[in-house]
């Protein structure tokens, strides 16, 4: 038993410094305790969090109905493996494909895993269903995307700090410009061995680019066209984030093939789906794809409590109300400071452009001052801050953190 002695921020960091491989550059806070839209540092100061691990919290820290699902079910039967069955998996199946509808569900833990995933679906289909050569499936993605970090999924990443000295690379992909419908329908047309268009519907890491209006409905009909997959990452879009159920829903899109994770879980526990319907989940056999934690009962009963949790509370609505009076009063902010050059978002996946260069410090000031102010935030690529909210927030505190960032950045020198 490693005895809890009273640790500082500092000697917490150290530690991790020493002993921890230093693949994250992280904000330096200490955090220990989360309970709604708030988190506490080591030394007991309060802070709004407004990142939510990346669209992962979306239904706030600790939330109780999910907290409660985890502790019921783990008291109970916490991994079977999928050699047996278990009792929660074939209901949480049952209700998230009702959820979002769809025929089949796979279970897997991460996000990257649920790419992989769709990446494995989706050029297996392509072989036995579209007809395709085997080992000639190409599956279209955009440039700047982030689908996650396995060497898969950087093998068609456009940033060479995901990429650098991870290769050899797995062939397979094309990069088209992102919100270029007619370059989509350029390489379809000209291309008989494209399975799928894999596509995040904003892209987040990027820097919360949201495409113009219609860039998903058109890009899906070119699918159509062409027998093409649309393939759509709502890892971190989804769960109510961009103000509706999932970021396509603002177009009426419905995907060929679904990826969730993060908010699936409401940041309780490594829980991501692929969803299909039977024609393209079909081709998936017994022994084919799974994973040892893959739908495992603990996942199951928290996914179900965390989707209930965004029903039952209306998150969705709620994220489009409060991101309509995010940008709008955001949007003042850059008319009094030209260190704000631009707002932009959807729901309450929102960022703002610092007016410096890609490589400067600035953002990065500023979310330290954020962060001594009482507001956790961290830059994405270079000059743009991402803010992400929990999406239990209310007004009032929605307001109160306005206020917080209108005086950080106004103060700012
Ligand atoms: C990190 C970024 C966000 C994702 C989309 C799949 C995944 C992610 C659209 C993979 C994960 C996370 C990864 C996390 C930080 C965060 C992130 F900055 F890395 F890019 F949100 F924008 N599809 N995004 O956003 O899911 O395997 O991580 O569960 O790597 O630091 P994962």
């Amino acid at each position: 038993m490693i005895a809890t002695k009273i640790t500082t921020s500092q000697h917490l960091i150290e530690l991790e410094e020493q002993h921890g491989a230093h693949n994250y550059h992280p904000l330096p806070v200490v955090l220990s305790r989360g309970e709604g839209v708030f988190v506490w540092d080591v030394e007991g100061k309060k802070y709004y969090d407004f990142l939510s691990a990346y669209s992962a919290i979306n239904q706030g820290h600790g939330h109780p109905k999910i907290i409660n699902a985890l502790i019921n079910q783990a008291q109970k039967l916490t991994l079977t493996s999928r050699a047996f069955y278990n009792d929660v998996l074939g209901v949480y199946e049952k209700y998230t494909t009702n959820f979002f509808g769809f025929d089949k569900l796979l279970p897997m833990n991460t996000g990257a895993e649920a790419v992989e995933t769709a990446i494995k679906l989706t050029r297996k289909w392509a072989y036995e269903k579209k007809g395709i050569n085997e080992n000639k499936a190409q599956i279209v993605v955009c440039k700047n995307n982030f689908h996650g970090r396995t060497t898969t999924i950087v093998s068609f990443s456009s940033d060479t700090n995901a990429s650098k000295n991870f290769g050899p690379f797995t062939p397979g992909f094309i990069i088209i410009p992102y919100n270029d419908v007619e370059a989509l329908e350029k390489v379809l047309s000209e291309n008989k061995n494209i399975a799928g268009f894999l596509v995040e519907p904003i892209q987040g890491e990027a820097g919360v680019y949201v495409p113009n209006e219609g860039y998903l409905a058109a890009t899906k009909k070119i699918c159509e066209k062409y027998n093409v997959l649309f393939i759509a990452d709502e890892v971190q879009t989804g769960i109510a984030r961009t103000g509706k159920l999932l970021a396509v829903d603002h177009e009426n899109v419905k995907p060929d093939v679904l990826i969730l994770g993060k908010a699936l879980s409401g940041g309780v526990y490594p829980v991501s789906a692929v969803l299909a319907n039977n024609d393209i989940m079909s081709v998936i056999k017994p022994g084919q794809h799974g994973s040892t934690y893959g739908g495992n009962p603990i996942a199951a009963a928290v996914a179900i409590a965390a989707l209930e949790v965004v029903a039952e509370e209306d998150l969705a609505n709620k994220a489009e109300q409060l991101g309509i009076i995010f940008r709008n009063e955001l949007s003042d902010l850059s008319k009094q400071t030209n260190l704000v050059k631009l707002v932009r978002g959807k729901g309450l996946l929102n960022a703002i452009v610092i007016n410096d260069t890609e490589d400067s410090d600035t953002a990065w000031k500023i979310c330290l001052k954020l962060r001594d102010n009482g507001l956790l935030a961290k830059p994405t690529h270079g000059n743009i801050i991402r803010f992400a909210p929990p999406l239990v927030m209310n007004e009032e505190q929605l307001m109160d953190c306005i206020s917080i960032i209108k005086k950080t950045i106004l103060e700012f020198k």
